[in-house]
């Protein structure tokens, strides 16, 4: 058991509590403003009741909760969290695998000498990032990721669960199959359409049988189903590519707010860049249209990249030069690829006036927190 899957609990919502005291308890919904035609990014727990959650156009989740508070998302503010948190698991292992700005996988097989089993270790990481941090983590500890994953799915929000061979052979076959990684909605459908509803009854299925409804990953399926999953967790340099796509709740044409989109993918891809410690020489930004046509554009560099701005400038010029500029979109992603190792580039002969103005707005939020700075280009946005 020597798998944790830490996630932070309706993380944004559980920031902007924590700096505004007579927000605690209550319904808050971080995203685009109510009459906007914005999404929900998340939302706090108690908003959860109201049937709020994120890629919710904000609209209707004002519908839903008209008393609720709506904030915009301070993405730096985030950031600076996020780096706070990924701190602490480091003092635990150096095996992290981040999956997002509030999720990651540690492999802890090598602490136990130093802090006890893996459970002892689940609960010191969650008290420090409530004491030193204020914020709820809800952590998954199991043999492989697949079921850490799980666990935390099942015992949120804060709570740790231990997922052990008791819970593969009682719980696991009762779960339905869209629990299982890779399982989105229209597979969990074809399943359903061929009598498969549980993870149950797909260990039992022939790989044969499932190939015919779901391909190629019939046996990574049935192994899952089984408890199984081989997946090291992989830590920071291993990757080949980083990326964050969004699918839209209804599809969006207005260049303005797929701009909006396309900067908020770069942030959270330049905020994976960053915590991997890589930098991109290649951007890919991926479009798909409602007929599920999908377009692909990228751009090759001269020299390595991780800033947020700079990632979102070539994305949302390959957006122009897309032809699909004012068409309508279901989807957007921004993908990272030929990646390098930061101590491996080149170090520039001038430093880049947008990473030092990163650096400085960081450390102005650090100092001065609560405080509104940002980049004047941003605020337009
Ligand atoms: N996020 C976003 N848009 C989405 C989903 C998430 O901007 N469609 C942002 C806001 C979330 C953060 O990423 O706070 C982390 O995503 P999670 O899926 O972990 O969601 P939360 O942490 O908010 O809630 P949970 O307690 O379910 O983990
Ligand atoms: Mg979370």
């Amino acid at each position: 058991m020597n798998i944790l899957h830490c996630d932070l609990d309706a993380f944004y919502a559980a920031v902007e509590q924590r700096d505004n005291p007579h927000l605690q308890g209550q319904p808050v919904i971080i995203g685009g403003r109510p009459e906007s035609r914005g999404v929900v990014a998340t939302c706090s727990y108690e908003a959860r009741k109201y049937g709020v959650h994120s890629a919710m156009p904000a609209s209707q989740a004002y519908r839903l909760c008209p008393h609720g508070t709506f904030l915009p998302p301070d993405i730096k503010k985030y950031h600076s969290v996020s780096r706070q948190v990924f701190e602490i698991f480091t003092d635990y292992t150096p095996t992290i695998e981040p999956l997002s700005i509030d999720e990651a996988f540690l492999d802890i097989s090598g602490c136990h000498k130093l802090f006890g089993s893996s459970q002892e270790v689940g609960i010191l990481i969650r008290k420090r990032i409530k004491n030193e941090i204020g914020l709820n983590i809800s952590i998954g500890i199991a043999d492989n990721k697949f079921l850490a994953k799980l666990a935390t799915n099942l015992c949120k929000p804060d709570g740790i669960l231990l997922f052990d061979a008791n819970m593969i052979q009682n719980t696991l076959p009762k779960l339905p199959v869209s629990s299982l990684w890779s399982v989105g909605s229209k597979t969990a459908w074809r399943l359903n359409r061929a009598g498969i509803y549980t993870a149950g009854d797909l260990a039992n299925i022939s790989p044969e049988k499932l190939q015919r409804i779901v391909g190629s990953n019939a046996s990574f399926l049935i192994a899952l189903a089984q408890g199984h999953d081989q997946r090291p967790v992989c830590p920071r340099s291993d990757a080949k590519s980083m990326g964050n796509e969004i699918t839209f709740p209804i599809d969006l044409s207005d260049p303005a707010e797929i701009d909006q989109v396309i900067l908020e993918l770069s942030s959270q891809v330049g905020f994976r860049l960053r915590q991997s410690e890589l930098k991109a020489c290649t951007v890919h930004l991926k479009l798909r249209t409602p007929d599920f046509t999908t377009v692909t554009r990228s751009r090759t560099l001269g020299n390595a990249i991780d800033a947020d701005l700079v990632i979102y400038n070539i994305a949302s010029d390959l957006y122009r030069q897309s032809g699909l500029t004012g068409k309508p979109l279901r989807l957007t992603g921004i993908n990272c690829s030929n990646l390098i190792p930061c101590d491996l580039e080149q170090p520039a002969l001038f430093e880049k006036s947008s990473d030092r103005l990163d650096n400085i707005i960081d450390e102005l939020k650090n100092s001065f927190a609560g405080a509104k700075i940002s980049r004047a280009s941003l605020m337009e946005k």
